[in-house]
């Protein structure tokens, strides 16, 4: 006889209006260009997603110099540093930035800050390509970044009185409130957005996992190792009591001897990984248990992005 398992289902969880558009992106330029169009870097952080695409007729490359300039070129939802779309122009490329409007409103923000001559404190992980692209908003110098609030006593700015911070999308909300509270008080001046750049997509589905933790034994985070708002998943888990938190990037990769015993399951899928994957996880527990299905909705999203001009005109 099969066991009982209750599946706590978080909503919202999935693709949120930045990722949904930058594949939309990528899609209406194959119809409109034909194949293959240039992809720099992974579209979003989701292997499924590139490989979809790619039997589309995407080519995924890491640099522009791997582009060559016949072909349409499209910057990935994460955002790109300035000279690569100057390098694109310089070329006389056709290129389409997909960088989603809410990473774009932090670049926007950089650069007015940087007008009124404050230096900036980037709060993100280093190495990640939102982090590259946002810094690259400005000259060398101009951006310095922290990731945790021990980072914060190594800052040495040209003015303590003279400085601005911005944020990372995808970081966790809490971690990123300590990082905050120590630039406040070694800095008392420093500017900032009224909390941080965290997007509503983040928030929400952390907030989702926070109210689930409680009622689960194990939580299982769809999405990529390189996704950085699917790690930030796990860790919410962690920290709201969840004793087993995964990331799982499909059904195959779900370790059901660790699963062995539990009764209650909460499933979550970040911000860049697809519905279909959700429900081959779903179909996975319902062939070894008796399920009872159960919503934990914390939030309802209805944001959409429009897809840059270029593209909603006929070829
Ligand atoms: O930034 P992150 O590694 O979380 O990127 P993903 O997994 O592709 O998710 C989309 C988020 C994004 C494009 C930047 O905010
Ligand atoms: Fe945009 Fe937020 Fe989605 Fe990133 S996670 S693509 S900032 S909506």
């Amino acid at each position: 006889m099969t066991k009982p398992l209750d599946l706590y289902l978080a909503a919202p969880r999935g693709f949120c209006a930045g990722v949904d558009r930058a594949i939309k992106i990528v899609e209406m330029a194959l119809e409109k260009w034909g194949a293959p169009v240039y992809v720099r870097h992974e579209i979003v952080h989701n292997r499924y997603v590139v490989d979809s695409l790619r039997e589309q007729g995407a080519i995924f490359v890491e640099e522009l110099e791997q582009c060559p300039t016949d072909r349409p070129v499209i910057f990935s939802a994460h955002g790109v540093p300035k000279c690569v779309p100057a390098e694109a122009e310089q070329r006389q490329m056709l290129y389409v930035d997909a960088t989603c409007p809410l990473v774009s409103k932090v670049h926007i923000e950089a650069e007015r800050h940087h007008q009124r001559g404050l230096q900036m404190v980037m709060i993100g992980h280093a190495g990640h390509p939102e982090v590259i692209g946002t810094m690259g908003q400005l000259p060398e110098g101009e951006v310095m970044l922290v990731e945790t609030p021990d980072d914060v006593e190594g800052l040495e700015p040209r003015d303590p009185e003279q400085l601005a911070y911005i944020t990372q999308t995808t970081l966790s909300v809490d971690d990123t409130a300590l990082v905050v509270e120590a630039l406040r008080k070694r800095f008392p001046k420093i500017i900032g957005p009224r909390k941080e750049d965290i997007c509503y997509a983040t928030t929400n589905r952390q907030d989702a996992v926070k109210t689930m933790a409680p009622m689960i034994d194990a939580l299982l985070v769809i999405g990529a190792p390189n996704s950085s708002n699917s790690k930030r998943l796990v860790e919410v888990g962690s920290r709201a009591g969840c004793k087993y938190a995964q990331l799982v990037q499909r059904a195959t990769d779900i370790d059901w001897r660790a699963l062995e015993g539990i009764r209650s399951v909460g499933i979550t899928a970040g911000a860049s990984a697809p519905e279909v994957l959700v429900e081959e996880v779903i179909d996975a527990f319902r062939a070894r248990f008796d399920v009872t299905e159960r919503q934990v909705e914390t939030a309802k999203e209805d944001i959409e992005f429009k897809v840059p001009r270029v593209l909603r005109v006929p070829a």
